[in-house]
């Protein structure tokens, strides 16, 4: 385990969220903290004035030199690659260098449930969440799904579990961190502006389970060939669940879950009762309740499957995802903001035939946008292309004649043109939304205030 001697630290990468609860959390605990952002003082705006007062920020400039003064350590952002040279040169040096996750770790009590994977995390590790907290555990949910782990350290206690959604950035750093459920759903192309090939992806993301012993759970997708090429390192006990096959410790079969217990086959939860649709839910679904009753074991509380089942059917959603926010003259609004992924789009199309208008685009993550043009067979009506990546889509896009926006307002006004009553208009973009907005959630927000601007007549349409 890495040692964190000495009390100089430097916090890389401000941002909206990780950096600054990462230096109120060490300011407030004694630490000499810099804060170091590649942003001006300018751009940084807000973050600064939330800033505990004693953090020293050098802004504008993420140079080595930084590290001249001397540090103990250094901590940084899930959005900040280890690759810059500051980062490089601090672990040249033998200088520390990790997660705000990893930090939060050795501070935090109580039991935790990590989950990773390319779609899928925020959904689940809310579910889990929602069955934990509905069974009465002490539960908080955090981690890439937008919360901080730092900004929880002060609520968990003994008894309590942390529900961390993990991105393979935040993985990547890591270095004691281990979970006693982590969950690994499923590996599609993502993030390959980062990483090099899908391997060194994977590999990143399988870091969750590099720490855990036989204790532990490992729950993962049995039907991802990716996964179980990397089954072989991990220390926990293993529990699979999948669409197909019966041998699994969860597995569907009749549109139902079952789960196999002590050798005991039981048919758990009808998916045709949740709440959340689509076979891809019915995974979540089938994840979580591996990971509830994993932990319940773990915490010694009796299982209760059928309360534990009835808890995931009721479960209602997530903001930004498939969000259906109303309708507009016989069009359904859909807010999918927060599909930044080609898999997650694919998902959010299930169930169409050819009555949605897609508005897609936004900054490109590496994927294989090309592999997503046939998925849209058939699917959609009408294309809208917005944000950076307009020009290569409507290349990628040319055969569904894609209609280009200038902004989220423009193409709303271009999909109700394009579309007919009984039509859904679903902003599922495929793409962060770093190029115009400041995160998913604002980029959804604004979606969201275009619908109501179009109810109440304050926007117009044709
Ligand atoms: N920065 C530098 N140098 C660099 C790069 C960035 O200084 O080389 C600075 C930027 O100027 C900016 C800051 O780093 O000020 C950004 O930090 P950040 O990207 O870590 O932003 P946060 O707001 O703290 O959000 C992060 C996660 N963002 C990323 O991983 C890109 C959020 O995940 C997460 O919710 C949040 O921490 C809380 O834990 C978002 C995300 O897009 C949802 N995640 C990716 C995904 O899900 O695909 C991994």
């Amino acid at each position: 385990m890495l040692q964190l001697k000495g009390n100089k630290a430097v916090v890389v990468g401000l941002g909206y969220r990780t950096g600054l609860a990462t230096c109120n959390f060490l300011a407030q605990r004694g630490f000499a903290v810099t804060g170091n952002d590649i942003k001006s003082l300018d751009e940084l705006g807000s973050v600064i004035e939330k800033m505990n007062p004693s953090v020293r920020i050098i802004a504008g400039m993420q140079s080595p030199d930084i590290l001249a003064e001397g540090f103990d350590f250094l901590v940084i952002s899930p959005g900040v690659p280890r690759t810059i040279p500051l980062i490089r040169e601090a672990e040249a040096r033998g200088i520390p260098v990790i997660a705000e996750i990893e930090l939060a770790y050795r501070y935090m009590k109580g039991y935790i449930v990590g989950i990773t994977g390319t779609d899928g995390k925020s959904t689940t590790t809310s579910l889990v969440g929602h069955v934990l907290s509905g069974l009465g555990i002490h539960t908080l949910v955090g981690g890439n799904i937008g919360i901080p782990l730092i900004s929880l350290v002060d609520e968990t206690g003994d008894n309590s579990v942390s529900v961390i959604e993990l991105s393979s950035f935040q993985l990547e750093t890591i270095d004691a961190f281990r979970p006693h459920a982590a969950a690994m759903l499923n590996i599609t192309p993502d993030h390959l502006d980062r990483y090099t090939n899908m391997d060194e992806y994977t590999a990143a993301k399988m870091r969750i389970a590099k720490n855990q012993t036989a204790d532990d759970a490992f729950v993962y997708y049995r039907d991802d060939a990716r996964i179980a090429r990397f089954l072989d390192s991990v220390g926990a006990k293993k529990f699979g669940f999948s669409l197909a096959d019966d041998d699994a410790d969860a597995f569907l079969r009749d549109d139902a879950i079952h789960m196999r217990w002590n050798g005991i086959v039981q048919r758990i939860l009808d998916t045709r009762a949740m709440k959340l649709v689509g076979r891809h839910n019915a995974l979540n679904a089938m994840a979580a309740m591996l990971m509830a009753c994993a932990i319940l074991r773990r915490m010694d509380i009796e299982i209760d499957e059928q309360r534990i089942a009835r808890l995931i059917a009721d479960f209602p959603g997530l903001p930004h995802r498939m969000e259906r926010l109303g309708e507009f003259e016989g069009r359904t609004f859909i807010n999918d903001s927060k599909a930044t992924t080609v898999g997650a789009v694919e998902m959010a199309l299930e169930g169409f035939r050819g009555n949605a208008v897609l508005i897609l685009g936004g900054r490109t993550k590496g994927d294989d946008y090309s592999r997503l043009a046939k998925k849209l067979e058939g699917k959609i009506r009408a294309l809208v292309l917005l944000g950076e990546s307009k020009n290569e889509f409507s290349k990628l896009f040319a055969s569904f004649s894609p209609l280009i926006a200038d902004s989220l307002e423009d193409a709303v006004r271009l999909a109700m043109q394009a579309s007919r009553p009984g039509d859904a208009i679903l902003l599922s973009p495929a793409c962060a939304s770093f190029d115009m907005f400041r995160s998913y959630e604002h980029r959804g927000e604004v979606f969201r205030s275009i619908f109501e601007g179009l109810k109440k007549g304050d926007i117009r349409w044709t």
